[in-house]
């Protein structure tokens, strides 16, 4: 469980007594600490007493977003503000931002468990890290800047925004080590392609997350640059990135399950689903001080393992996402997820994995047209190949989506490139 070398680890019972003691401690506290605890377990007529192992983990109410927006900014703090020493936000693009708080504890902890994951991704002390996700409110900078710190690597805190710099940078400092969004890797490699520095680089691993990406990109990113990349997953209300990282053998995320305890959860009916089912992932924080959190509903939808990895760790494995249950889009009655898009358009050669799905409503009928990009060396002038290959694409996203959209292919580097959170779907029905 630990970040450092030796990869020594618990065993599974030691790992539930741990989390047993950790959660009687936890209801506790909150119970005490949190009004908006007290009173949901009130209504549940539950006292903290009442919760004796982690089995009894499922008596205890959700948390969600809107629970954490309606006590906004800071209604769920469990400390008083003198000891919160740093405050984080989501971006607020689905509805009004939600605030954490961390204490000097919880950024003890973040760090470690970051430093954990970097460490999976073979980043040790003589490491170059530049991060290249965006510092401020968002977890993505200083959450990976503090784990690499924590290491003892030499960071390079670059953030976002300007891409030429950061290659040059890559280049001149000999980063061996990146983090960022898997899409703004991808910007990053065709900036190095385009200027012919892919050669001149050092970069050995790549740990990339905040957003969904699928198997294939992933192979994508390691060729192009040759390097080795890992799925870095978190989310700000349970701590920021670092929760959970995949390791060599990239058979699922290994969950810091010691600090925030997993569980899948069938979002209809709210039961657990049978593990290796894919369901709703629900965190616990185990040990968190200024925002403990029970039960928060992430809407991603995963599924769990906890067959000890071929690495030897024994914590809990969570499969790489497959989309957020607020991704689904419902386009003529057919549920489609911008990640099948993503998976069909990987295996067509001609084409670049950056798309954009336009959704829209048409005389009562909804509308899809997909965006898609053509790869540099496929372009040409050439109108009758263009319209074979739109066909050729229409009918991949038709069997992989069970619908036709309208296909639309666009000149390479057309569509806007994203530096933090690739957005690709723009749905115009929610503005009528
Ligand atoms: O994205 C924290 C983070 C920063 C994670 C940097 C990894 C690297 P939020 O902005 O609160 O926090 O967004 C959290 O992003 O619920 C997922 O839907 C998505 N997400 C994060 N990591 C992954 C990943 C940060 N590896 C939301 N794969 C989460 C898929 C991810 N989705």
């Amino acid at each position: 469980m630990i970040w450092n070398e030796t990869k020594e680890c618990m065993s599974r019972d030691e790992l539930s007594s741990l989390q047993s003691a950790r959660l009687v401690k936890l209801v506790d506290y909150v119970y005490h600490n949190v009004d908006f605890y007290r009173k949901k377990m009130q209504v549940l007529g539950m006292l903290p007493g009442d919760i004796k192992s982690i089995e009894d983990i499922t008596k205890l109410p959700f948390t969600t977003k809107d629970d954490l927006r309606d006590n906004y900014p800071f209604g769920l703090f469990a400390v008083p503000q003198s000891q919160i020493v740093r405050i984080h936000a989501s971006s607020g693009t689905t509805g009004k931002a939600t605030v954490v708080g961390y204490t000097r504890h919880d950024l003890d902890v973040w760090s470690e468990c970051v430093a954990r994951c970097f460490s999976m991704a073979g980043v040790g002390r003589n490491d170059i890290v530049q991060i290249a996700y965006g510092y401020g409110l968002f977890t993505g900078g200083l959450g990976a800047h503090s784990g690499a710190e924590k290491i003892g690597a030499m960071v390079v805190p670059m953030s976002t925004g300007n891409s030429k710099k950061l290659t040059t940078m890559m280049v001149d400092f000999g980063a061996t080590a990146i983090a960022c969004t898997p899409s703004y890797l991808l910007h990053i490699a065709e900036v190095l392609e385009t200027e012919n520095m892919v050669k001149d680089i050092k970069l050995k691993a790549a740990i990339c997350g905040a957003e969904p990406w699928t198997e294939k990109m992933h192979k994508e990113i390691e060729e192009r640059l040759n390097i080795k990349a890992f799925d870095i997953y978190g989310l700000s209300e349970v701590m920021g990135p670092g929760v959970a990282c995949d390791c060599e053998f990239h058979k699922g995320l290994h969950v810091c399950e010691d600090h925030f305890y997993p569980e899948i959860i069938n979002s209809a009916t709210m039961q657990p689903q049978t593990v290796g089912e894919t369901g709703e992932l629900v965190f616990t924080t185990l040990t968190k001080e200024g925002l403990p959190l029970l039960r928060y509903r992430t809407k991603d939808l995963t599924s769990i393992d906890y067959a000890t990895c071929d690495c030897g760790r024994t914590s809990a494995r969570i499969s790489r996402f497959k989309g957020r249950v607020d991704d689904m889009l419902i386009i003529r009655g057919v549920n489609v997820f911008p990640s099948q898009v993503e998976a069909a358009l990987i295996e067509v050669d001609e084409v670049s994995p950056h798309y954009m799905m336009i959704v829209d409503r048409v005389n009562n009928l909804d509308t899809l047209e997909i965006q898609v990009e053509l790869n540099p060396q496929y372009f040409t002038d050439e109108i009758r190949g263009l319209e074979k290959l739109t066909q050729k694409i229409t009918h991949v996203l038709s069997q992989a989506l069970g619908l036709n959209p309208k296909v639309k292919i666009v000149e390479p580097q057309t569509l806007v490139r994203s530096e933090g959170k690739a957005v690709h779907v723009i749905d115009k029905r929610k503005l009528y």
